[in-house]
């Protein structure tokens, strides 16, 4: 992936940028409850990776939204007493209204209750039907509302479904079936010859097993309920929740509605999903678009199961602290912060308020608001708030160039990192950054400097360079703590949105105008006490 934007001070000035859209969605999520820390793990994910990418100059378009349709939410509206679309447009405000605490910036939020997407739907399986690759079939099996999903035997524990814990129903209809069957060559040349379409690798080596082992066609209508988009030919059927959901991706990219829009987003970049839908985005999606001969997304990743208090994750533990806790007591840069830089992004990781305790004060109060507020204090003490003009070549020491040098290769190590969806790792790196400015605020002892008039430049430069720092700090960390970087770039006396930035204008040294007004202000992140 190329990194526009990585320039040092010997940069080369302005890249061109190309018209570069990057797609990325999160699943859509079940309206049958409200959000819990796992929806929002990865909604937070994406929109760390959606920002960070804008920064890069790319046309962005993220996409979120709810899933409303099949047994699950209609069971659920009915324990509440409510008609289906009652109870979903009861829901949803209950969803954007974490998403905006959490400042997620999509640029789209789809309910698949909207008829741009039922209707697009509609034509998407109509077209299977005339392809031939949908017959009419019969079908006994044992399904799990929990999962909207039919288990094999071999799936069960104790002949309960695993994930949710009680039995699924035996069902026997007659349904509608999709060729799922007829794709398994296909799939597995896809998985080989792209070892980006499923990341991490671990998870591609876990699907590329099982499609080897052959696949089944798929039953993708129902007849013993209605909440859902009705088959276009046969109207006693409603299709499947698996096939409306994932077609979400599709049509709020324009898909049977906006082909302008269609042909410039499509294919998604990455679909973020947790580990547990895997399946149904790396094997039935892609085959339901081959089918259509329509382009494949380019990476399906999946992340790990965050878990509760060491403990394996049970769903009531889960949903027993809810995101509006945590950002209250950290705000929301430090809930970003602390779920992104904690967990290993592929693998399960656990969540304690102390671990986020320890990591919010280490990190974010000591490291690095405990520099800003230093920084901004001295240039305050010394250079009555005022920042000097920038250092020419000749005014540059070792010291400096080393500064310089990390930042470079932490904003290089956090591109990459982010490239490959290495979230924790990104943030590691970008970290790196922020301490080697606190060791330059020790090694260069600005306070020694202000004693000796002899030394005043000298003073100007190195709080010259810390307050570029920090812009820069400012800049490559806005995609993971928004709040905070806008605040630091307005204290550095610097106007507009530091999130409508790019990398390519903004991220070189020196770029700090002379002459800007800081201010000090209160701590960016007061520390939290221990209970
Ligand atoms: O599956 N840790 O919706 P859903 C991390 N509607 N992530 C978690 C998590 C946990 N403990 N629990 C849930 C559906 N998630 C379908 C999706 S997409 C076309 C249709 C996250 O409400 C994770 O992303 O059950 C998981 O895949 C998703 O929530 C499941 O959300």
């Amino acid at each position: 992936m190329p990194v526009l934007g990585l320039l040092g001070e010997r940069g080369h000035g302005k890249a061109s940028m190309p018209y570069d859209k990057f797609y990325l969605t999160t699943p859509i999520y079940y309206l049958n409850d409200v959000p819990h820390l796992g929806h929002a793990y990865t909604t937070v994910a994406a929109d760390f990776v959606a920002r960070w990418r804008r920064l890069e100059g790319r046309q962005v378009h993220f996409l979120t939204g709810t899933d409303e349709h099949g047994q699950k939410v209609a069971r659920s509206a009915e324990a509440k007493g409510l008609s289906p679309r009652e109870w979903t447009d009861q829901l949803v405000p209950r969803w954007t209204e974490v998403w905006d605490a959490l400042d997620l910036s999509n640029d789209d939020f789809i309910r698949t209750t909207e008829t741009r997407h039922e209707e697009p739907v509609k034509k998407f399986v109509q077209a299977l039907y005339d392809r031939d690759q949908i017959y009419l079939g019969s079908y006994e099996g044992l399904y799990c509302v929990g999962c909207e999903a039919f288990k094999t035997p071999d799936e069960l524990v104790d002949g309960k479904c695993p994930l949710h814990g009680f039995a699924p129903e035996v069902v026997k209809e007659d349904n509608y079936f999709f060729r799922l069957a007829g794709f398994a060559d296909r799939l597995i040349e896809l998985y080989e010859n792209n070892p980006r379409f499923v990341m991490p690798e671990s998870r591609r080596n876990e699907v590329l097993g099982k499609v080897r082992q052959g696949l089944d066609d798929l039953s993708i209508s129902r007849v013993s309920f209605d909440w859902g988009v009705p088959v276009p030919w046969d109207e006693k059927h409603v299709i499947y929740v698996w096939i409306d959901a994932l077609l979400n991706y599709a049509t709020a990219a324009g898909y049977g509605s906006d082909d302008e829009m269609f042909e410039r987003l499509w294919p998604a970049d990455i679909h973020f999903v947790g580990k547990d839908i895997l399946w149904f985005h790396a094997v039935i999606w892609p085959a339901m678009l081959m089918a259509l001969d329509l382009p494949l997304p380019k990476t399906v990743f999946a992340h790990g199961y965050l878990q509760v208090g060491g403990e394996k994750m049970s769903k009531s533990k889960l949903t027993g602290i809810s995101p509006h806790d945590l950002i209250e007591s950290f705000g929301s840069d430090g809930y970003r912060y602390f779920f992104m830089r904690e967990l290993s992004f592929g693998q399960d990781g656990n969540f304690s308020w102390e671990a986020m305790a320890a990591r919010y004060n280490s990190d974010l109060a000591n490291d690095l608001g405990n520099l800003a507020s230093r920084v901004l204090s001295m240039i305050h003490r010394y250079l009555d708030g005022v920042i000097p003009s920038p250092p020419s070549d000749s005014e540059i020491d070792e010291a400096d160039l080393r500064l310089r040098d990390t930042h470079r290769a932490a904003f290089k190590e956090m591109a990459d990192a982010l490239a490959d969806v290495e979230i924790g790792e990104a943030l590691k790196s970008a970290w790196a950054f922020v301490r080697k400015a606190n060791a330059y605020v020790e090694e260069v002892t600005p306070w020694a400097l202000a004693k000796d008039d002899a030394q005043r430049r000298r003073l100007e430069v190195v709080l010259y360079q810390l307050a570029d720092a920090l812009r820069l700090m400012a800049l490559m960390l806005s995609p993971i703590i928004p709040h905070a970087a806008q605040d630091l770039w307005e204290r550095l006396g610097l106007a507009g949105a530091v999130r409508q930035r790019t990398f390519a204008d903004d991220g070189r040294w020196g770029m700090l105008p002379e002459s800007s007004r800081t201010e000090v202000g209160t701590p960016l992140f007061p520390r939290i006490e221990a209970d």
